[in-house]
């Protein structure tokens, strides 16, 4: 097994790392073997609460695709299948915790993929954001035509596929690409405060919560709100929601336990 991604979980965060600091965090087959892996991983483990993506290094949180692997591909039609069924960045989104994206540095084609792929996208001011797949004779293959217009609308992800310019840190912060912005040298202890924030709140609220944002994004309003009435019925006998109550009442901190 590769080094290639780490995880390290302290104190209910799984600090995911891209750790390819020389490649500026690029996209090898050990990558998309670990990431897989590693968010099944932290999804089954009931100390993480929530799970932070970030990159190693000065440079960049991840340059996309490995594009010295980039070679002609032997079968069109098992290349298809294999992203369509066996797509490893889909693994940000099927992890039901929370899921932040820790940015700084370049966050490009592929990395800029994967930070749509997160539930909060925090950047460091140096941060710099693009597609640059069209220029390299193809598209944002890993999802990104897709998930940025979910996140953007569809004239700005439009702007961003097609140009293939790159935005900085404020601009992303404009048109909602992000939605925390700080100083680089903020930016672990911002990701760690606002971690430990969301790992303290009760998990099953948090899963259901996100779940139910997520899904009924891509549902019509009626369905949407009947989702989120099954999903909050869900939750309002379990102990955590009886405890939260509790602790008000008698004005102590709740004790949570996930039941
Ligand atoms: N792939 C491979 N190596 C990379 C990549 C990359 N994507 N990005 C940076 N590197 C390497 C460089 O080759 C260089 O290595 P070395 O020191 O051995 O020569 C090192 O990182 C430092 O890079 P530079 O010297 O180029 O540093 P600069 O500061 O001059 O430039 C840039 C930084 C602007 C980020 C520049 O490196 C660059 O343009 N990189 C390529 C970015 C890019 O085009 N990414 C898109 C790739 S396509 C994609 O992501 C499609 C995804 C769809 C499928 C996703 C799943 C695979």
């Amino acid at each position: 097994m590769s080094d290639d991604v780490v995880m390290q979980v302290m104190e209910g965060v799984a600090w995911v790392t891209l750790n390819r600091p020389d490649s500026m965090n690029a996209i090898n087959n050990g990558v998309r073997e670990a990431i897989p892996r590693l968010l099944d991983q932290a999804q089954a483990d009931d100390a993480v609460r929530v799970v932070v993506v970030q990159g190693a290094g000065p440079k960049a949180f991840c340059t996309g695709a490995d594009i010295r692997e980039f070679n002609p591909v032997a079968s069109l039609a098992l290349d298809r299948q294999r992203r369509v069924h066996a797509n490893w960045i889909n693994a940000f989104e099927r992890v039901r915790k929370p899921v932040i994206a820790s940015i700084h540095g370049y966050c490009l084609g592929g990395g800029l993929e994967i930070a749509l792929c997160c539930d909060i996208r925090i950047a460091a001011d140096n941060a710099v954001f693009g597609f640059p797949e069209t220029g390299l004779g193809f598209l944002p293959g890993a999802g990104g035509t897709q998930r940025a217009s979910r996140v953007l609308g569809l004239g700005l992800a439009l702007d961003l596929v097609l140009s293939g310019e790159r935005i900085d840190a404020s601009q992303a912060q404009r048109i909602g690409l992000i939605s925390r912005l700080c100083e680089a040298s903020a930016l672990r202890e911002q990701t760690a405060a606002l971690a430990a924030k969301m790992a303290a709140k009760p998990p099953l609220a948090m899963q259901l919560a996100k779940e139910a944002v997520r899904q009924g994004h891509d549902m019509n309003l009626a369905n949407g709100i009947r989702l989120e009435a099954d999903l909050q019925t869900h939750l309002l006998n379990t102990q955590d929601r009886l405890e939260a109550a509790a602790a008000f009442r008698e004005k102590r901190p709740p004790k949570f336990t996930g039941q």
